[in-house]
C-alpha cells in the first residue's frame, strides 16, 4: 500500500483500534480504501479517501461544498438510521476539520462506509437503472434549496463542451506522445460533431436552460444499491457537485447504464444503447425530478446522452494524446480503448434519436 493509512485514521475523530486497510472500489480519479477498526470487538468499516489534488485544485473548498450539500440533505431525514445510508456522512478530525492535510501536502477524508449496498460497474437490470435515476433525481430535488452562496466550482469548465474540444485541439497540435496518427478516425469523429457541442451551453447563455446544482458525475458506480430492496439509496462521489445543467446528469446515467459493456470493451460490436435502460432511466429520473424541471430542460434529455458521451470520450482522447496523465490507466492505449466505446455508443445513441424522442412525448 502506498499510504499510512493508519495514520491517518489516528487524525480523524474516530475512536478504536485500526486493523486494516485496502484499496477499494474502481474510481479513475482518487485512491479510495476501506478501512477496519476494532470497536469493542466489533469491525466497523470506513472509506478513507486521498483526494487527487492534481485535478482537484483546492480540496479545502471541494470539501466545503461536500459538507454543505450533506449536511443539507441530512437535515431533510429525520429517521437517524436512514439518514446514515441515504447520505454520504463526513468524518471530522480530531480537530473538528472535514479533512485532514497531511505532512506529505496529501488531502484525506473519512466516509462512513455503506453497508449491505453495493456499487456497479455495469448495468444488470432495468430495475437497476430506474433505481439510479430516480436516486440522482432526488439528489437534485434535494438540493434545489441548498442556502448559502454559490457552491464553489471544483473544476471549471467541467462540462463545457467546446472548450473541451478547444483543449482536444491544442492536445493534436501539440502531439507531445507521437500518438495522433494512430487516433486519427476518433479525432475526425469528434471535429464532425463540433456544431452540435455548442448546444446546450448556448440555449444557457440565452437563458433557455437554468443553472442548477448538479453532481456531474453520475455514473452508476457512484450510486449505492441496496443490497436487499434494490433501491438507489445513495449518491456518493460528490467531488464535483457543482453548478450545471440537469442533462449534464441524466447524460451521464445514459452514457454509463444503458450498454451492456464495460467501458474499456474492446470488443465494439458489445457497446450498443439498449433502449429498454435508457427507457427505465427516463422513468426514474422524471419520477424524481420531473417535478422541478422546465419544458426545455426536458425536451433536451434525449440529447443529454450523446452530448456527455461525446465530452468523456474526447476527454479520454485528449488524456490518451497527451500521455495518459489525468485517469487511471492499466495499460498504453487503455484511454483510447475508453474512446472507442464511447464514440460506438454515440453511434447507437444517434440511431434511437427519433423513438427517445417519441417515448418522451408519450410520458409528458
Ligand atoms: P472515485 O472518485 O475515484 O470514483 P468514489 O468516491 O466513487 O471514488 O469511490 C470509489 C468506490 O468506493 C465507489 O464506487 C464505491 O464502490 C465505494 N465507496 C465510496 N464511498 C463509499 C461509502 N461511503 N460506503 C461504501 N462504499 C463506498
Ligand atoms: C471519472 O471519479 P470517477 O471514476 O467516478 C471522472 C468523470 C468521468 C469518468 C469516466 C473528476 O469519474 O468525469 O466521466 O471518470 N471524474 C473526474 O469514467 O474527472
Ligand atoms: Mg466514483
Amino acid at each position: 500500500m502506498r499510504h499510512d493509512v493508519k495514520k491517518v485514521k489516528d487524525n480523524f475523530d474516530i475512536l478504536g483500534d485500526f486493523i486494516s486497510a485496502a484499496p477499494y472500489g474502481s474510481g479513475h480519479i482518487n485512491d479510495t480504501y476501506r478501512v477496519v477498526v476494532d470497536q469493542g470487538g466489533t469491525e466497523v468499516h470506513y472509506i478513507f479517501q486521498r483526494i487527487n489534488h492534481n485535478i482537484f485544485k483546492n480540496p479545502p473548498a471541494l470539501m466545503d461544498n461536500i459538507r454543505r450539500v450533506t449536511d443539507h440533505i441530512n437535515s431533510k431525514i429525520h429517521d437517524e438510521d436512514e439518514a446514515s445510508r441515504h447520505s454520504l456522512y463526513v468524518i471530522r478530525t480530531t480537530e473538528g476539520k472535514p479533512y485532514y492535510h497531511d505532512l506529505d501536502g496529501n488531502f484525506w477524508r473519512a466516509y462512513i462506509f455503506i453497508e449491505k449496498a453495493m456499487t456497479y460497474d455495469i448495468i444488470e437490470s432495468e430495475q437497476q437503472a430506474f433505481q439510479a435515476a430516480q436516486a440522482f433525481g432526488t439528489f437534485q430535488k434535494e438540493l434545489v434549496d441548498i442556502p448559502g452562496k454559490r457552491l464553489h466550482e471544483t473544476i471549471p469548465d467541467f462540462h463545457h463542451t467546446p472548450r473541451r474540444i478547444a483543449m482536444l485541439e491544442a492536445a493534436i497540435a501539440a502531439d507531445v506522445m507521437d500518438r495522433v496518427k494512430s487516433a486519427q478516425p476518433e479525432i475526425d469523429f469528434v471535429l464532425k460533431r463540433k456544431a452540435e457541442a455548442e448546444i446546450l451551453i448556448k440555449l444557457q447563455e440565452q437563458g433557455q436552460l437554468p443553472e442548477r446544482i448538479t453532481h456531474n458525475d453520475t455514473k452508476l458506480n457512484n450510486v449505492m444499491i441496496d443490497d436487499e430492496t434494490g433501491e438507489g439509496i445513495c449518491v456518493i462521489d460528490l467531488d464535483t457537485v457543482m453548478p450545471g445543467l440537469i442533462h449534464y446528469d441524466f447524460g451521464d446515467m445514459v452514457r454509463t447504464s444503458t450498454s451492456p459493456a464495460a467501458e474499456d470493451e474492446k470488443d465494439l460490436s458489445k457497446v450498443y444503447m439498449q433502449f429498454n435502460m435508457f427507457e427505465a432511466l427516463l422513468r426514474g429520473y422524471l419520477s424524481t425530478a420531473g417535478d422541478f424541471l422546465t419544458p426545455v430542460e426536458k425536451e433536451y434529455l434525449p440529447f443529454a446522452g450523446k452530448l456527455v458521451t461525446l465530452t468523456i470520450g474526447l476527454r479520454f482522447l485528449t488524456d490518451y494524446l497527451q500521455g495518459d496523465i489525468y485517469f487511471k490507466t492499466r495499460h498504453d492505449e487503455h484511454n483510447l480503448d475508453r474512446c472507442r466505446t464511447q464514440f460506438k455508443l454515440i453511434e447507437s445513441i444517434e440511431q434511437q434519436m427519433d423513438k427517445m424522442k417519441t417515448l418522451l412525448d408519450s410520458i409528458d
